[in-house]
């Protein structure tokens, strides 16, 4: 045993120096995790990820799309517990989806604290973003860059929604998030929390009348074709995407490698946010030439929604921290139009 041991140092002694010298080793592929696969903007942000990194690693970092969070077998909410351990190298997750983890996230869930993209970009691109980074960070997750799931708007089988009463008793199939249970308890609906994976089943067996989502992720997923007539555009909230990466995969890259990979995210995340902002308008076209009803509200029809969801903050600012709600709050008013 003894002599083992001092072959080994011997060997540390002698390959040790070149071993540091040389090309680190690389995995022959990372994973990357996202929900929606293309042609959903979701999906092509982290294609467009994967593809910059390719080429400007000369093929060195071998990035994969896994969608459908199926590494975590489609438990979307268990996707950044899977990143923190290792079990996924990198991914692109929504942040509703990593809320149960981490608390600060919820903040992008408050019903009606982002009136608009001005509103949304004060707080990723400003110290409220920063802030929700080194949240990430304390969890054990090296943060990257932000993209965009887009504005959410509701959808359903059995009414045009414009007020408050109009949902009350629906069926709404939300995601496995216990904030989106209090907004929809709030306005008086029945929420289900289930994954992406069961919303299209249970959207067509009626076993839900209704969900919610951003416009691409209505037309993509042809929500017509599940019995869903109604789109009530009330912008209640926008779940950011964030490009991210364990914490172990990241520090066994060299450090130039680090680089190109948070420069690519960047760039993939400011293009896929510019495009699917830009398409909103084809969107909406599409689902009214599919026989949609799309419901635009006032302003009086919009704050009727907030003051009956007011009860939400309450709940959830204590647990996000209240001074981070109020920062964000201020974030939005100061935002430059
Ligand atoms: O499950 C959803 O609704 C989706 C696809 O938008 C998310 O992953 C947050």
């Amino acid at each position: 045993m003894r002599k083992s041991v001092v072959s080994a140092i011997a060997c540390v002694a002698v390959f040790g120096l070149s071993a540091g010298a040389t090309a680190a080793e690389y995995k022959d592929e990372y994973t990357v995790s996202t929900v929606l696969p293309t042609p959903f903007p979701w999906g092509q942000a982290a294609e467009r990820w994967v593809e910059l990194v390719d080429e400007r690693t000369d093929g060195r970092v071998n990035l994969k799309v896994y969608s459908g969070a199926q590494l975590v077998s489609g438990n979307q909410t268990q996707e950044f517990s899977a990143l923190r351990s290792g079990l996924i190298d990198f991914a692109v997750g929504s942040t509703i989806n990593w809320s149960p983890q981490v608390q600060e996230l919820n903040l992008f869930s408050l019903p009606f604290l982002m009136p608009d993209y001005a509103a949304i970009d004060a707080l990723t691109g400003g110290e409220v973003g920063d802030r929700i980074f080194a949240a990430i960070e304390r969890q054990g997750v090296v943060p990257l860059a932000w993209g965009e799931n887009g504005f959410r708007e509701l959808t359903n089988s059995v009414r045009p929604v414009r007020t408050p009463g109009d949902v009350e008793g629906m069926k709404i199939r939300v995601v496995g998030s216990p904030l989106f249970q209090d907004t929809f308890e709030a306005l008086g609906a029945n929420p289900t929390q289930m994954s992406w994976a069961d919303a299209k089943p249970a959207l067509s067996t009626g076993a839900v009348d209704g969900q919610e989502n951003p416009l691409s992720v209505i037309q993509i997923a042809k929500m017509w074709e599940v019995g869903q007539e109604y789109v009530t555009r009330w912008h209640y909230m926008a779940d950011p995407l964030i490009f991210a990466a364990n914490r172990d995969t990241w520090e066994s890259l060299p450090e130039a490698d680090r680089e190109i990979i948070h420069e690519a995210a960047r760039e993939a995340g400011r293009w896929e946010i510019e495009k699917s902002r830009a398409e909103v308008e084809d969107r909406i076209a599409t689902l009214e030439s599919e026989g949609m009803e799309i419901i635009e509200l006032s302003d009086s029809e919009r704050a009727a929604f907030r003051e009956a969801t007011a009860s939400v903050y309450d709940e959830w600012a204590p647990r996000i921290g209240e001074d981070l709600v109020e920062q964000a709050r201020e974030a939005v008013a100061e935002r430059e139009r």
